[in-house]
């Protein structure tokens, strides 16, 4: 069994030194005991985090990050841009698809994510024909996550309709359409893949309310439930005003009202974005044990708005973020992005701290963790027993965490952004695949992406 030793740990029950941690064969924790001192042992010798799940994903958009900063001819909003990424889109091949995540996944394993929910809804070719293997696509994203050693949950998207009531799909959007039969086999042929692994798990998402039926978002729960009942079920939705006005026009009900009212939501569930509510909304998703997936720094680039995070935190409410478009991919702007929103709105500070003398790094890291966690249904954002032994190693040498401890290291972490890493290690599993602040396979994914890269944009 391996040994670690955390000099400086944050526990479920707070910051403790000296933590052993024992790890069994399967790369899960066995046990945890703070105080002890152990010369053969793992020494992980500076403040340690566990790893955080990243809640959102569509990988392929990384390589246009920077490239949609232009003003076009007209005004530009998230719908300009989005015929920005489907022109992207259409351009690339399985081998592209793959050198972007496995390049993005190591990205986010330098950022301090040990896992992510892959919200995956290209899957056919620019034309709309199937690949010979109609997973292709869903096998290059899995080869990239077993490249990079990150956990994977796996989200085939469903996507049908091009708008509320049915509305016909665009040309663009022919890469992505599946009807409700093709869905159920795409998913039966995947499930294997994703069986009794504890850094693997296989969901879907139903792509927002905006490209499914109610009919077609039913049997795609009812497959799903066939091959794993507790499996999480995500969907984009309430991202754009655009989107709330065609759900009243549609339903006279607003989207996440709409959703909620079905009786189905759950702790299973990830609603991403869920920026526009009304307070009413807010309390109910709240209630509903479902995760708010949150994507600050995509949200900021895309004009979404802003989410209502003090009142859904206070009423009890789970979050997690993901880096969506990763326009940025780095856990700690997020989380800090996520608060300077409501400080910038409300003119205050230590918003999202959930009360009187507490740390808000520590707020927003917890409950990132436990949502994120909960959100990618893999057993890890905490380091206790039966969880993955996913650690993340800061740089205790790092000139914005000189003299910190315990919470102050968490809102050193978060708010003192720098250009310096402040990761030094990273640990999936009981295997570390981050060492010195680089990924073990970084030059050889950077240079496969360049050339991706070149061959794509240049050509
Ligand atoms: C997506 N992007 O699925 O990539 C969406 C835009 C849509 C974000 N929500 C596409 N960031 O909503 O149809
Ligand atoms: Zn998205």
């Amino acid at each position: 069994m391996p040994r670690f030793l955390l000099r400086h740990a944050l526990l479920p029950d707070g910051w403790h030194d000296d933590v052993l941690v024992t790890v069994d064969a399967a790369g899960r924790i066995a046990s945890v005991a703070p105080d002890q001192s152990a010369g053969d042992a793992i020494l992980l010798d500076g403040p340690v985090l566990p790893g955080l799940a990243n809640l959102h994903s569509h990988a392929f958009q990384r390589a246009m990050a920077g490239l949609a900063e232009r003003s076009g001819p007209t005004a530009d909003s998230f719908w300009t841009w989005r015929e920005t990424m489907y022109r992207f889109a259409a351009r690339l091949a399985p081998a592209d698809i793959e050198a972007i995540a496995s390049q993005l996944y190591a990205e986010m394993l330098e950022a301090g994510f040990t896992a992510v929910a892959e919200f995956h809804y290209v899957h056919h070719q620019a034309d709309g024909t199937r690949y010979d293997d109609p997973a292709e696509l869903s096998w290059r994203i899995l080869a990239a996550a077993e490249a990079s050693g990150i956990g994977l949950t796996h989200l085939p998207v469903l996507y049908r309709y091009g708008g509320f009531g049915r509305r016909e799909p665009q040309p663009r959007q022919r890469r992505f359409l599946h009807d409700s039969d093709a869905f159920a086999a795409l998913l039966h042929k995947l499930a294997p893949a994703f069986r009794n692994r504890h850094d693997r798990r296989l969901g879907i998402a139903p792509h927002s309310l905006r490209a499914v039926s109610p009919e077609m978002l039913q049997a795609a729960i009812a497959a799903l439930d066939g091959i794993d009942a507790a499996a999480p079920v995500h969907i984009h939705i309430a991202e754009q005003l655009a989107e709330v006005d065609e759900s009243l026009a549609w339903s006279g009900r607003r989207p996440v009202e709409w959703l909620l009212d079905q009786g189905v939501v759950n702790g299973r569930w990830c609603l991403v974005h869920a920026t526009h509510l009304t307070s009413g909304e807010t309390l109910r998703l709240a209630q509903s044990g479902a995760v708010a997936g949150l994507c600050p720094t995509t949200e900021a680039n895309l004009g979404d708005g802003l989410f209502p995070a003090m009142d859904y935190m206070a009423a009890g409410g789970a979050i997690g973020i993901g880096s969506d478009s990763h326009i940025s991919v780095d856990a700690a702007e997020d989380l800090r992005l996520l608060e300077y929103g409501q400080r910038l709105f409300q003119r205050s500070r230590n918003l999202l701290a959930g009360g009187p003398d507490r740390s808000t790094g520590r707020r927003l890291f917890e409950a990132a963790a436990a949502g994120g966690a909960q959100a990618v249904g893999q057993p890890m954002g905490a380091i206790a027993a039966e969880r993955r032994a996913d650690f993340v190693l800061l740089d205790g040498e790092a000139p914005a965490l000189a003299a910190r401890r315990g919470d102050a290291v968490l809102d050193s972490w978060i708010f003192c952004g720098q250009r310096r890493p402040m990761i030094r290690e990273v640990w999936v599993g009981g295997q570390r695949v981050v060492e010195q602040g680089r990924h073990l396979r970084a030059g050889e994914f950077a240079a496969r992406y360049r050339q991706t890269l070149r061959r794509l944009l240049e050509e």
